[in-house]
C-alpha cells in the first residue's frame, strides 16, 4: 500500500521529526509500555489531493467540541502502541486524522485505521485553544521522565515556582531555553476532562506542565520543541538528585547569576 508520505517531503521530515522524539522517550525511560502520547497538527502540510482522501472508517466522536479544529489534520500517537514501536514505524503506531466538519468527530485518513491515543480529547482541545488564542503552536507531548515525576510527589516543590526556579538554579541554561519554567496541575485522573482544563489554564504561562505523580505535558511550535524543553528540565532534575545523592543539598545558582542571565538572554522572568 502506498504510503501519504511518499512524494510529500515536508509533511515525511514532520513525521520523522516525531519518530526521532518517540525513540528519544523510550531510550530515556520516560516511556514504558504505551505510556506517553504525542499529538500535531498537520494541517500546514496538506495539499488538495489529501483533503479529498476518504476516511478509512466512519466518524469517531471525540467527546468534545472543537468548532476552530474543523478541516484540520494530526498526527496522533494510537493507543496502546508504543513509543518504541512508534520510532521504527511510525505510520503504523500512529495515524492521520480529519476533524469534521460539525467539529465534533474525526475520521482517520492514513495509512492505516490506527485508533488514535485514549488522550485525544485532551490533546485536541490544547490544539483548538492554540488557535482560539492564535498561537503558533503545533505540537503537543505527553511523557513520563523519572526525575520529574518523582520530584512531584514532595509537596514543597508543588507550590508556584519552587520547582521552576530549583531547576532553573541547576545550571544556566535551563533558564535560557525553558525561560516560562515548569506549570503544575494538581493529581487528577488520567484522560479527564479536569486534568485537560487544568492543563489548559496553566498554558497560559508555561510551555511545560508537570501532572503531579503521573508526568509532564509540553507544547511546542514542533515537537523537537516541546521535547528539548522537556529534555532540560530534566538535566537540571538530574544535577539536583546527582547532588543529593551525593549527600549534599546543591546550592543552586546565586540570584544574582539568575538576573545576570535574563538580563543576557532577554528573558521575561
Ligand atoms: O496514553 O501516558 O497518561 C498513555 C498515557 C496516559
Ligand atoms: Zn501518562
Amino acid at each position: 500500500m502506498k504510503s501519504i508520505l511518499e512524494g510529500r517531503p515536508l509533511l515525511a521530515q514532520e513525521i520523522e521529526k516525531i519518530a526521532e522524539t518517540a525513540g528519544y522517550l523510550w531510550q530515556k525511560g520516560w516511556a514504558e509500555r504505551n505510556g506517553g502520547n504525542i499529538t500535531v497538527n498537520i494541517t500546514d502540510f496538506v495539499d488538495e489531493e489529501i483533503r479529498r482522501l476518504p476516511a478509512l472508517c466512519g466518524a469517531i466522536s471525540t467527546g468534545v467540541c472543537l468548532p476552530l479544529l474543523k478541516g484540520c489534520y494530526f498526527f496522533c500517537k494510537g493507543t496502546n502502541k508504543r513509543m518504541r514501536d512508534l520510532a521504527r514505524h511510525p505510520m503504523q503506531n500512529g495515524s492521520i486524522i480529519r476533524i469534521t466538519d460539525s467539529g465534533e468527530s474525526y475520521e482517520i485518513i492514513a495509512d492505516e485505521p490506527v485508533k488514535p491515543t485514549s488522550e485525544l480529547p485532551s490533546h485536541l482541545s490544547v490544539h483548538n485553544y492554540f488557535r482560539e488564542i492564535g498561537s503558533p503552536y503545533r505540537a503537543s507531548l505527553h511523557t513520563h521522565p523519572i526525575e520529574l515525576v518523582a520530584m512531584s510527589h514532595h509537596k514543597p516543590f508543588l507550590e508556584k515556582d519552587v520547582l521552576t526556579n530549583l531547576l532553573w538554579s541547576m545550571i544556566p541554561e535551563t533558564k535560557a531555553f525553558c525561560p516560562k519554567g515548569l506549570g503544575i496541575v494538581p493529581y487528577k485522573l488520567p484522560g479527564s476532562v479536569e486534568l485537560a482544563e487544568a492543563t489548559i489554564r496553566e498554558l497560559d504561562d508555561y510551555d511545560v506542565v508537570m501532572w503531579e505523580k503521573h508526568g509532564v505535558f509540553a507544547v511546542g511550535n514542533d515537537i523537537m520543541e516541546a521535547f528539548d524543553q522537556v529534555d532540560v528540565l530534566t538535566k537540571s532534575a538530574q544535577i539536583y538528585v546527582n547532588a543529593r545523592n551525593m549527600g549534599f543539598e546543591p546550592d543552586g545558582m546565586t540570584a544574582e547569576q539568575m538576573r545576570e542571565m535574563s538580563v543576557a538572554f532577554h528573558l521575561p522572568k
